[in-house]
């Protein structure tokens, strides 16, 4: 009996019933995979990224330290700032200044229960503005 079912267990893995679970599976990964979103994981704040930096501009863009996405991200408080001089730095109320790269959206930077700046879509590296600080929330993208 135990051998029937393992082959009938096999026949299932690999049949359509498998396919559509791996499917599944697949689109429920997308979620983890934009909780660890670094950009491109590279220094620089490239095209498609959404760059946020500790200092503000008067601090050169290729030495203020900065912590970059591709996605929305709706919680700040478990990402840090780890280059130039940074380790382990929160992001959450910590960024003065950005750059949108994003290739399609302006994104909006949220303080909880104050409101948004809107980041546009130009890859300006400027200050988020006066009165604004640096505190943040979450972002979202469009
Ligand atoms: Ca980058
Ligand atoms: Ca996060």
């Amino acid at each position: 009996m135990l051998g029937k079912l393992r082959t009938t267990a096999v026949r299932a893995a690999t049949g359509g019933a498998f396919i559509g679970a791996m499917a599944g599976a697949a689109i429920l990964a997308a979620p983890a995979a934009s909780a660890a979103d670094i950009g491109d994981g590279q220094l620089a704040c490239n095209t498609g990224e959404i760059c946020f930096f500790y200092y503000s501009t008067s601090i050169a863009e290729n030495s203020n330290p900065t912590r970059h996405f591709w996605y929305s991200d709706y919680y700040h408080e478990d990402d840090t700032f780890n280059n130039r001089g940074l380790s382990g730095v929160r992001f959450h109320d910590n960024s003065r200044s950005y750059r949108n790269r994003d290739t399609a959206c302006s994104v909006r930077m949220y303080n909880e229960g104050v409101g948004y700046v809107t980041m546009p879509r130009d890859g300006v590296y400027r200050n988020f503005p006066s009165g604004w600080q640096d505190v943040n929330n979450w972002h979202v993208r469009c």
